[in-house]
């Protein structure tokens, strides 16, 4: 199959999902081309079956905003003619998909088909997408997708509810490659140069929007560390970040938070990660939390949005209601309390991923670009 995909070049869940997926289908033989304004920071697999097509943003005084969708739209079009695509992925629905319905409306003009598939990630939902500034057109361009899907039953439900939608959502849980977990396994987890032998090692890993509730982080943090030895690896940039490093100092926990920045070795850092840490104000699926869990680390997240689809409670790790940081605390340090209950939750976490393998969800994938066919 030829397959163009469009997404966010970050560090953004629904960015990785979009380029684990592209170089996934890329080794099984299909043509994958990203349209992107960036190279994607998760690429790193070289394939002739694999293309990069930069969407240029022309800069004009004029404008305060640049209008990328219109770039986005002309570029998809280019690609779509010049390399026969018969899908274009968009992930993301804003503004993805509408550009997506403009390529394809573009297209149609020239007599050249092809179908669009719109993987819904969360936020383009419930933050941004039901916002009266982009409602009207969120919804028009996820009723003219030939397939829409969801990565959670959550978020499905969330946009029947918010959104007058007219498709079926099919649900495609987030995945992961977790023979990438298994061999950072493998090697030695270098655990010493973060944490001394009697520590437990906490991560968060976002990028520290006000959704991700960093200060709650540190919150649980603080008031486990008074009672554990444990240090804490903060993974990520964004506006939060500040709050969260003067927290740190107020709390006198500097020495015990470790504040590593974007990185693109995350398998690398959860091989030695005991519990991660997930107080999210809303989570469509929470993809941090299942790579965590492929490393063996238990969670300890809140139960909004799909996270309870993903991390099971009592099981997996424990599940909180929204800023109850002392309830998080509490199951953070019963998990602790000993070696065996430790590793049973890691054991448990790890094999709770199974579920979500690349080789489980890839197929799935694979049958909605066939599955379009049959859509007019
Ligand atoms: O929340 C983020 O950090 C980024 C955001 C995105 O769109 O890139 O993540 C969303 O998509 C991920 C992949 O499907 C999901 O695993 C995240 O839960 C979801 N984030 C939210 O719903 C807040």
């Amino acid at each position: 199959m030829k397959i163009g995909i469009v997404c966010y070049p970050t560090f953004g869940g629904s960015g990785v999902v979009a380029t684990e997926l592209g170089m996934a289908l890329a080794d099984k033989g299909h043509e994958v081309h990203f349209i992107t304004y960036n190279l994607p920071v998760r690429l790193d697999f070289l394939s002739h079956h694999l293309h990069f097509h930069q969407v240029d943003i022309e800069e004009y005084p004029l404008f305060e905003y640049q209008p990328y969708e219109l770039a986005l739209s002309s570029k998809m079009v280019e690609i779509v003619e010049k390399y026969h695509l018969e899908f274009l992925h968009v992930h993301y629905a804003i503004p993805h998909a509408y550009a997506a319905f403009m390529a394809k409306q573009m297209l149609k003009e020239k007599g050249i088909a092809v179908k669009v598939v719109t993987t819904l990630h969360g936020t383009d939902i419930t933050l941004v997408g039901s916002h009266p500034t982009y409602k009207t057109a969120v919804e028009f361009s996820i009723n003219n997708s030939d397939v829409v899907t969801a990565v959670s039953n959550d978020l499905k439900q969330t946009t029947n509810k918010l959104f007058n939608i007219k498709k079926d959502i099919q649900v495609i849980y987030n995945f992961i490659d977790t023979d990438k977990y298994d061999k950072a396994h493998q090697q030695k987890c270098k655990r010493n140069a973060v944490a001394k032998p009697e520590e437990r090692i906490f991560t968060h890993i976002s990028n520290f929007r006000p959704v991700k509730r960093v200060a709650d982080v540190v919150e649980v943090f603080y008031r486990v560390q008074k009672e554990i030895p444990s240090k804490l690896l903060l993974i990520g940039e964004g506006p939060d970040r500040l709050k969260a490093e003067k927290l740190v100092a107020e709390y006198k926990i500097s020495d015990r938070v470790l504040f590593l920045g974007n990185s693109s070795e995350v398998s690398k850092i959860l091989c030695y990660t005991d519990i991660f840490l997930l107080p999210s104000q809303t989570e469509s699926f929470g993809l941090a939390a299942l790579e965590a869990m492929a490393a063996k680390s238990a969670v300890i997240s809140t139960n909004t949005g799909g996270l309870p689809e993903v991390n099971i409670n009592g099981v997996t790790g424990y599940l909180s209601s929204l800023g109850d940081v002392d309830d998080m605390a509490k199951n953070a340090i019963s998990i602790l309390k000993d070696d065996i209950t430790l590793d049973t939750f890691k054991e448990n976490a790890r094999k709770h991923t199974k579920r979500f393998s690349l080789e489980n969800i890839l197929p799935v994938y694979e049958d909605v670009y066939k599955s379009c066919y049959k859509t007019e």
